[in-house]
């Protein structure tokens, strides 16, 4: 089939860090993004360090940090900018319109150091349009969301219509919305496709996790490669990033995207 180009999908997208994301990942030759789920924020300060050239994106649960606090964050954020790499907060923000404001603004600030939030659709197209009522208007094109479209874990109930439901909330936020965290190709070639439950070794966890390889996950339409457990549990993480690197943008980049 034929895939639209890398410079199709930078003029037909309205959301400002696309091309900043994908200018990233070229430049860098990577489309890892690294899970960094570490309980105490010296670890991923660390890995920062021994990755950071590595990877186009880190992913943190802020909420999983014990040490965390809002200064942190804006360390984080100094790290993303000296690695040159976006910085997601995987809060899967789910709640209606007022109260993710409150959230995403909150205790934690998550909107000053967070480039990217992922959001839930469940609520309706109310939760998106409350997080970018959050933003000061100058700050607008600094963030995005990635809407969660389906999920990695056995027995997901974001499937069918619900997906359908999720890709009809992106349309209506074109200029705020990146894309989706999907396992399909799933939505218009203007947004940016996240895949999680990635793995070179095990087949999932004992919890429901499901995993793939990062050859299959570009072949099932993965832009980006979300990748945690298989790193930073590792021996040796540093050479575990290299290899899916290596792996995820030769089989991202023989797309022809
Ligand atoms: N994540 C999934 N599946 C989804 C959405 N998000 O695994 O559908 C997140 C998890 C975790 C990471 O919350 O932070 O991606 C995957 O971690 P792992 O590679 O260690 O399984």
């Amino acid at each position: 089939p034929n895939y639209p180009m890398q410079a199709d999908r930078l003029t037909n997208s309205e959301c400002k860090l696309i091309p900043k994301l994908l200018s990233i990942m070229k430049s860098k030759q990577t489309n890892l993004c690294l899970s960094a789920d570490y309980t105490s924020f010296e670890a991923i300060e660390k890995i920062c360090h021994q990755v950071g050239n590595y990877i186009c994106a880190l992913k943190v649960h802020h909420d999983i940090i014990e040490d965390f606090s809002a200064e942190k964050g804006l360390m984080l954020k100094e790290l993303s900018e000296k690695y040159q790499f976006l910085v997601v907060e995987d809060r899967k923000f789910a709640d209606i319109g007022n109260t993710v404001k409150e959230q995403y603004a909150g205790k934690f600030k998550v909107s000053d150091w967070a480039d990217i939030v992922t959001v839930h659709g469940i609520a309706g197209s109310g939760t998106v349009e409350g997080l970018k009522t959050a933003l000061p208007e100058e700050m607008l094109q600094e963030r995005a969301v990635l809407l969660i479209a389906e999920m990695s874990s056995d027995g997901s109930l974001a499937v069918g219509d619900y997906s359908k439901g999720v890709l009809e909330i992106a349309e209506k936020f074109p200029d705020f919305v990146m894309g989706f965290v999907c396992q399909s190709r799933i939505g218009s070639d203007k947004f940016l496709r996240w895949m999680p439950g990635i793995h070179l070794a095990a087949e999932g966890d004992s919890l429901g996790q499901k995993y793939k390889l990062p050859e299959a996950a570009v072949a099932q339409g993965a832009d980006i490669l979300i990748v945690g457990r298989c790193i930073i549990n590792a021996d040796d993480p540093v050479a575990v990033v290299k290899e899916c690197q290596k792996r995820g943008y030769a089989a991202w980049d023989a797309f022809g995207y």
